[in-house]
């Protein structure tokens, strides 16, 4: 009978709903729990209550840059800031959400500002995404999958030349397909400044790295044009060349001798 007690106990210890579980087929970032955010992932954000019992910290973790507020931003400068995003079948990712430029709401996806980031990468580095999300920085392409899959997206790629013109491409339906199929670009519905031509050649080609050369070049064109693309043979623009370098090697759009960017930004939002 004196066992009865502490056995007891024992059950109702081992029974009790540990807050902290984690759950394999939850995302983990950086030891943060999502479980909570897995139950209304439909919904603007999720406030989630991560870290341990001792050491416990609020954050927002949004399911896209749609309605982002500054205030809640991990990070940020004049244009917008780092935010968390719950990516579909990637998990909790920080991006960049640019919140003013033509109504805001802009997932950046890539950025050209500096050169302090080396862009002459690897397949892997492309499919998972670098750099700095307030500088020189690619998502990634398995997340722009995920977020362009059975969703309508348009495009922005705001470009400014050496020279300081100012361009505007912009694309009203944006989709990148599945790995299987190495990420293929889908674009149409072209408005702006800048020459139309710049992805004509590259739409609907597969992404190419200098170890995955995907392209219809007998040439391998991302070591050609020392980036990482959607390579035709090898097309009409190179927004991931060699920021540092000129023609082939550099970055440019349509006309490589005379269009040579001192910064290019790419970015994707819901199309309204
Ligand atoms: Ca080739």
């Amino acid at each position: 009978m004196e066992y009865l007690i502490p056995l007891l106990l024992f059950l109702i210890a081992f029974n009790t709903p540990r807050t902290w579980a984690t759950d394999v087929r939850t995302p983990h970032y950086e030891g943060i729990d999502c479980n909570q955010c897995q139950q209304g992932c439909g919904n603007e954000q999720h406030l989630v209550t991560a870290g341990s019992t001792r050491q416990a910290v609020q954050i927002i973790i949004r399911n896209s840059c749609d309605g982002a507020n500054l205030e809640s931003a991990l990070e940020r400068n004049d244009s917008g800031g780092v935010f968390k995003l719950i990516i579909p079948e990637v998990g909790v990712r920080n991006a960049f959400c640019d919140v003013t430029d033509d109504g805001g709401n802009w997932t950046v996806f890539q950025r050209r500002m500096n050169g302090k980031v080396d862009f002459y990468r690897g397949w892997e580095d492309y499919v998972n995404g670098f750099g700095d999300l307030q500088g020189d920085h690619w998502l990634g392409l398995e997340a722009l999958h995920q977020m362009t899959k059975g969703r309508n997206m348009e495009m922005k790629i705001r470009m400014i030349k050496k020279s300081g013109v100012y361009w505007i491409a912009k694309y009203s339906h944006f989709r990148i397909g599945p790995g299987s199929d190495n990420y293929r670009l889908r674009v149409s519905g072209y408005s702006g400044n800048a020459s139309r031509g710049g992805l004509s050649y590259n739409n609907h080609r597969q992404f190419s790295t200098k170890d995955a050369d995907h392209d219809r070049s007998s040439l391998n064109c991302a070591s050609a044009h020392e980036g990482g693309w959607w390579y035709d043979r090898c097309g009409y623009s190179n927004l991931n060349g060699n920021f540092n370098k000129r023609r082939d090697k550099g970055l440019w759009w349509y006309a490589r001798a005379s269009n040579r960017l001192g910064f290019s930004e790419m970015k994707l939002r819901k199309r309204s």
